[in-house]
């Protein structure tokens, strides 16, 4: 009996203590849970505000998309371009909307640039004055111009290397993007940067001579001399040329301008658009290639 009473003594102490523990516990649960909850809501108002803002940068960015290609279409009616670039920044468009934000609208024109898929003509022979033109390129930008041969095996569909190892794990087809250059032997990232705002490729293979950078121009012809080329810009910069031909009128070109008549254009075709928006520090990046009849060539976002 005394045993018992004990031990309902001890049942009972038992109890409180074990009610006691089961309180405590109950209350550090809730404290975590508290605490989690908190945690959870502060995490998803996070991530609920990154993805609202990322969501607007991503939105702004296409709609800046949209716009140039309708400004592009445009460029269909007129008889020359010749603006090679475009920039056009905006800071804080709607500080009702958002907080912080800028947007970034960039045009250029890729006619201008030289389009390093015409080397290699459909039927896979080589098409010896574009090829020419990409040797004097690299040339003029010091980069060995024997790279050209190993970009010519890159694209030909055959697998007979123009060098010992220029046909190794080649995609023999043209290029999609100028990126995949990084992939070719020999192209470093240096490189790579050096020749970049000088080639393309998307466009018809003609090179706009409104809008061409002097290793472009200079590339066209065995002729040309970077004297001669400057000519052109310093001709162009008080009147753009409105028709090929014209190029004939500046001094010394008489003769070389009717042989590269084939090569050239004043009127371009694509446009590389690249749109930058961010809100709130979230940034989206748009670049794509758009032509004048609206159709996207290219469009990557990030
Ligand atoms: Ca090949």
């Amino acid at each position: 009996m005394k045993r018992t009473i004990h031990s309902s003594v001890f049942t009972v102490n038992n109890k409180s203590g074990t009610a006691l523990v089961l309180i405590l516990l109950l209350m550090s649960i809730l404290t975590s849970l508290a605490i989690e909850f908190a945690y959870e809501v502060y995490i998803n108002t996070s991530a609920l505000s990154n993805w609202q803002n990322a969501h607007r940068a991503s939105l702004l960015s296409k709609s800046g998309q949209i716009i140039c290609s309708r400004y592009i279409k445009n460029l269909r009616g007129v008889s020359y371009t010749h603006i090679r670039e475009i920039e056009l920044p905006f800071e804080n468009i709607s500080k009702q909307m958002y907080e912080d934000s800028s947007f970034t609208i960039k045009i250029i024109d890729e006619n201008s640039k030289f389009n390093i898929n015409t080397i290699i003509y459909p039927n896979g022979l080589i098409n010896e004055k574009a090829f020419f033109s990409l040797k004097k390129l690299l040339e003029y930008l010091n980069i060995n111009p024997s790279l050209a041969m190993y970009i010519a095996d890159w694209i030909d569909t055959d697998k007979e290397p123009r060098l010992v190892d220029s046909e190794h794990d080649t995609k023999n087809s043209y290029l999609w993007s100028i990126e995949e250059l990084k992939f070719i032997n020999g192209i470093d990232k240096k490189t790579f940067e050096t020749i970049k705002p000088y080639i393309t490729v998307n466009g018809s293979g003609l090179i706009n001579i409104n809008t061409a950078e002097l290793p472009v121009l200079v590339s066209l012809s065995d002729n040309m001399t970077e004297a001669l080329a400057k000519k052109i810009i310093d001709y162009r910069e008080n009147l753009p040329f409105e028709d090929k031909t014209h190029i004939q009128r500046v001094s010394g070109l008489e003769a070389i301008g009717v042989q590269i008549l084939d090569r050239i254009t004043v009127k371009s075709s694509d446009f590389r658009v690249i749109t930058n928006a961010a809100v709130n520090k979230i940034t989206r990046v748009i670049e794509s290639v758009i032509d004048t009849s609206m159709t996207i060539q290219y469009w990557v976002e990030g």
